[in-house]
């Protein structure tokens, strides 16, 4: 009895706010159609989104008179989620207010399932990702190797950066080494930085140039301080030297735009523990390893698993050194990772 009494509150309760959000909803959208009918808007013009704050997103002007300038925006409730990146069509309101009315077709879109499982994207129109990891917090093969794969999944080429030089001590400098040659033996792109001792300034200004980019990695490793580097003048918030970097302080909270005055776009975006790869499937996986491809597909067995079957290539070439034990377990580590969501699915 009292169990039925309490699940009917509960759903009570639970239409409440339901009607409270579609009233609100609909409020909005009557003021803006509102609006939009009686001319207080501009007529529709093109935009940037360059950051997104709960319900507003931040618009920059992309035509005159308001090029540059940057407007509090809601967004028509038919259009599908936004993010950092994305061009917009919009009309400009009163007090550097507007609406959004459509999403210009994306080039590219750097995707993570949120923790309900669901696919959104990070960030739109990005031609490189900055995987950037820091002698302190010690860096982790598997997020970096995450990182590869999903940018390998979507075409996007990465760029590690190996930032907080000053901190490499006897203590981690050979595992740091290590690292670097792992990955630059398999052809990817590698820049030593420093924002304490401004080091990697040329290099990284370098491959910025005329290209949007989008930093990536885990709370602390200084996605911020880079930017910040690269533009002094920006207001960019860097996570508090007093504060436990081991621990991730999450300083950035929202996926944020910035442009280079000499051409080109960086995206800063907030730490993450973990990337979650469910949307991938095995093949794409396997693909995302680089090293793998020359040996997909000439394994003894079709179906095999690369773990102790017979004629398997992707062994052989671990045990002739031309695939790392590291890389290997990385792949595994993933793959079971992928297993253990279809579970999670299953059991929904
Ligand atoms: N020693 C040293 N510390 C650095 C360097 N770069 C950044 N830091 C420090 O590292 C801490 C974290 O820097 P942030 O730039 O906020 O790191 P983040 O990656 O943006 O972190 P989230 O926004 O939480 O994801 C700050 O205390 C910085 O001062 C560096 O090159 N050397
Ligand atoms: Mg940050
Ligand atoms: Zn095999």
């Amino acid at each position: 009895m009292a169990k039925r009494k309490l699940s009917k509150q509960q759903k009570w309760r639970i239409q409440k706010i339901q009607d409270e959000r579609t009233k609100r909803a609909t409020r909005k959208e009557t003021q803006l159609e509102s609006q939009l009918s009686g001319g207080e808007l501009s007529a529709e013009q093109e935009g940037l989104i360059i950051a997104h704050y709960g319900q507003q997103l931040a618009v920059e002007a992309l035509e005159p008179p308001h090029a540059g300038q940057i407007f509090r925006c809601y967004v028509r409730a038919n259009i599908d989620s936004l993010v950092t990146g994305d061009q917009v069509i919009w009309r400009a309101g009163p007090d550097n207010s507007g609406v959004i009315v459509a999403r210009q077709p994306r080039e590219s879109a750097l995707k993570r399932p949120d923790k309900f499982g669901q696919l959104k994207p990070i960030a739109a129109n990005i031609d490189q990702i900055l995987i950037v990891i820091a002698a302190e917090p010690e860096p982790h093969h598997n997020l970096v190797d995450r990182y590869l794969v999903a940018s390998e999944a979507v075409g996007i080429p990465p760029l590690i950066i190996l930032n907080k030089q000053d901190l490499i001590n006897d203590a981690n400098r050979d595992t740091l080494q290590q690292f670097k040659d792992q990955y630059q033996q398999l052809g990817y792109e590698w820049i030593d930085a420093s924002t304490n001792t401004q080091s990697g300034l040329d290099d990284l200004k370098r491959h910025l140039a005329h290209k949007t980019s989008i930093f990536v990695g885990q709370s602390g490793v200084g996605k911020s301080s880079l930017i910040k580097m690269l533009l002094p003048d920006e207001d960019v918030k860097v996570g508090d030297l007093s504060e436990n970097v081991r621990k991730g302080t999450h300083t950035t909270t929202t996926a944020k735009l910035f442009h280079l005055p000499s051409g080109g776009d960086l995206i800063d975006s907030p730490g993450i523990r973990e990337f979650g790869l469910w949307h991938i499937d095995e093949r794409t996986l396997e693909d995302g390893f680089v090293e793998f491809r020359p040996h997909l597909g000439h394994c003894r067995f079709r179906n095999c698993r690369h773990l102790q079957e017979p004629g398997c290539a992707l062994q052989s070439a671990q045990e002739s050194g031309e695939i790392l034990s590291s890389r290997m377990e990385s792949f595994l580590r993933i793959r079971e990772s992928l297993q253990e969501q279809d579970i999670h699915e299953e059991n929904l």
